[in-house]
C-alpha cells in the first residue's frame, strides 16, 4: 500500500517538479569553435542530421516518475512532508532489485525513429540516480546485475547503440557528471542538502579524488566497449571547475559550492578522443574547448545562433516514462523543428521506454506521423544551413549546403487548411527558374511583384480533407 502512496505523490511531483527543472541548464553565452579537423569534421556531419531521439531510461521507469530528481532535497522537488527521506530514498535504490525489462526490442525504438526521420541518438548510460545502463565494472548498481542480468541483452546501452548504429544513426552517449549513488559523490557520512557533492572536497580531497577516478573509469568504459560513439553529452553542468563559475552562471539560480567540482575534462577528453577520434564533446553550459556545441533545453533561442546547437525538448511532458502523460501533436514538433533549423541548431526529442522495454504506443504514434512529413519534405532540413533572412511571420527559409537550392517552409497552423497562395520578400527564386512543392514533386505557379513572390498551390491540395503541417517550397535562389 505504502508503495502506491508513494507513487501518487511522485506523480504529482512529476509535472511540478518538470517546471522547476526546466532552470536547470540554461545555454551559456560564450561559444568555443573546435579546431582539431577530426572533430570539426564530425561536427559539420552532426550539423546535417537536424533530427535526433534522446532517451532517457532507467529506474524511474519502473515506478513512472520524473528521472532522478526526486532524491534531490532541493525545495522545487515537492516530496511529502509524512515521508521520510532516508525511507524515501531506501525505496528508490530498490527498485534496482525489480526492474527487469524483459521486453526490451532496441531494434523497434531505432525503427520508431527512422520511421520519423531521426537521424541520431542519445542514450543515457547513466542519469545523476547513478544507475548504470551499461554493464559497468566501476560498481554492481546497473542493469546488468539486477534481475535482468541473464538477459543476453543485460548490456542494455551496447544493445541500444547497436540497433540505432544499424539504422545509420550518429550514435550519442548521455552520462551524467554527478552520482548520487556512488559514496564518492554523496558521501552517507553527511545529509544531501542538493544536487551537489554533499561534502568540502578542500577538506576531503582523497574522496573527490577517488571520485574523479571511478567517472574517468566509466566513461573510459563507454569509450572503449560499445563500438562507434560519435557524441559524449555530459549532463549535470554544476559539476563544474570553479573557475568556470562566473556571474552569468551564478545568475541561472542552481546552488553552486565555494568548492570546484572539478573532474578533470581535459584528461577525460585526452582519453575519449584517443580512443574515438574526433568525438563530439558536449560539457553542458561549461562552455569552452569540451562544449562543442550548445544546448538550450525545452526551448528555441529566439534568434538565429551562429554557431552550433540543438534544442533537447520532451515529446511528452517528461523526459522518462510517466503515466498518462501528454504527448506534442506531430504539427507541434514538426514546426518547433523547422524553426529550430531555419535558426542554425538542430531538435534532440525526448522519449521515454516503460518498465518492460518497449515504446509508449503514443510515442510510436507521433513519430510515425512526423515521418510522414519529414518522408516527403526532408530535402528542405537535412544537411541545409542557414540564410540571414530566416523567418517572414509562418515562413521560414534554409538553404542547400552549396547554395544551389534556397527553401521556403510554410508552417500552417493546426487544423487550418491549405492556404491557396503565399507570399514572402526577398529570398526571390532565380527569374524563369521553377519553384517546386516537395510534398508532392511538382513545380507551382509563382510570380514577383515588387519584390514580393507570390506562390499559388495547386488545387488539388485546396480541399478542405487535405492538412499539412507545413508546405515545403524548393527553388534556385535569384542571386
Ligand atoms: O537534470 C537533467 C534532467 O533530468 C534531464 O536529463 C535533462 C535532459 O536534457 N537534463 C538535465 C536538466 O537540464
Amino acid at each position: 500500500m505504502r508503495i502506491n502512496y508513494y507513487l501518487f505523490l511522485l506523480l504529482l511531483l512529476g509535472n511540478s517538479a518538470v517546471f522547476g527543472q526546466n532552470t536547470i541548464h540554461p545555454v551559456s553565452i560564450a561559444y568555443e569553435a573546435p579546431t582539431d579537423p577530426q572533430v570539426k569534421a564530425k561536427l559539420d556531419k552532426w550539423q546535417d542530421q537536424k533530427f535526433g531521439m534522446i532517451i532517457h531510461w532507467g529506474l524511474y521507469a519502473v515506478p513512472g516518475m520524473i528521472e532522478s530528481w526526486a532524491l534531490c532535497s532541493e525545495d522545487w522537488i515537492d516530496r511529502d512532508s509524512n515521508t521520510a527521506y532516508d525511507d524515501f530514498k531506501k525505496w528508490y535504490w530498490g527498485l534496482s532489485k525489480t526492474f527487469n525489462p524483459t521486453k526490451f526490442d532496441p531494434a523497434s525504438w531505432a525503427a520508431a525513429g527512422k520511421q520519423a526521420g531521426m537521424r541520431y541518438l542519445v542514450f543515457t548510460t547513466k542519469h545523476h540516480d547513478g544507475f548504470n545502463m551499461f554493464d559497468t565494472k566501476q560498481t554492481d548498481f546497473s542493469i546488468a546485475k539486477g534481475p535482468f542480468a541473464n538477459n543476453p541483452k543485460a548490456d542494455v546501452a551496447k544493445y541500444v547503440f547497436e540497433s540505432f548504429r544499424n539504422e545509420g544513426f550518429m550514435i550519442g552517449a548521455y552520462f551524467s557528471k554527478p552520482d548520487w549513488h556512488t559514496e564518492y559523490y554523496w558521501w552517507p557520512k553527511y545529509a544531501t542538502a542538493n544536487r551537489n557533492n554533499n561534502y568540502d572536497i578542500r577538506r576531503f580531497p582523497w574522496r573527490w579524488n577517488k571520485y574523479k577516478e571511478f567517472t574517468y573509469n566509466q566513461i573510459q568504459e563507454l569509450m572503449s566497449n560499445y563500438g562507434a560513439v560519435d557524441i559524449l553529452w555530459l549532463d549535470g553542468g554544476w559539476v563544474r571547475p570553479r573557475e568556470s563559475v562566473t556571474a552569468e552562471v551564478l545568475s541561472w539560480g542552481a546552488p553552486i559550492p565555494d568548492w570546484s567540482q572539478d573532474i578533470d575534462m581535459p584528461k577525460i577528453a585526452a582519453m575519449a578522443r584517443s580512443k574515438q577520434p574526433g568525438i563530439l564533446m558536449v560539457d553542458r553550459t561549461v562552455h569552452g574547448p569540451y562544449e562543442n556545441y550548445q544546448t538550450p533545453e525545452q526551448r528555441i533561442p529566439d534568434k538565429q545562433l551562429d554557431h552550433p546547437w540543438e534544442s533537447c525538448m520532451t515529446l511528452a511532458n517528461n523526459w522518462g516514462w510517466v503515466p498518462n502523460d501528454q504527448f506534442k501533436s506531430p504539427t507541434k514538433v514538426i514546426h518547433s523543428l523547422i524553426e529550430i533549423v531555419a535558426k542554425g541548431g538542430s531538435l534532440l526529442l525526448g522519449v521515454g521506454p516503460k518498465a518492460d522495454g518497449t515504446l509508449p504506443q503514443e510515442a510510436i504514434d507521433r513519430l510515425a506521423a512526423i515521418g510522414e512529413w519529414t518522408k516527403v519534405n526532408g530535402a528542405a532540413i537535412y544537411g541545409t544551413r542557414t540564410v540571414p533572412d530566416y523567418q517572414q511571420g509562418n515562413i521560414y527559409f534554409t538553404r542547400s549546403k552549396d547554395n544551389t537550392n534556397l527553401y521556403a517552409l510554410v508552417c500552417v497552423k493546426e487544423g487550418e487548411a491549405i492556404p491557396a497562395s503565399v507570399e514572402w520578400k526577398g529570398n526571390l527564386p532565380k527569374k524563369g527558374s521553377k519553384v517546386t512543392l516537395l510534398q508532392t514533386g511538382q513545380s507551382v505557379k509563382w510570380k514577383i511583384t515588387d519584390g514580393v513572390v507570390k506562390v499559388e498551390l495547386p488545387a488539388a491540395l485546396l480541399k478542405k480533407e487535405v492538412q499539412t503541417p507545413a508546405l515545403a517550397f524548393a527553388f534556385n535562389p535569384a542571386q
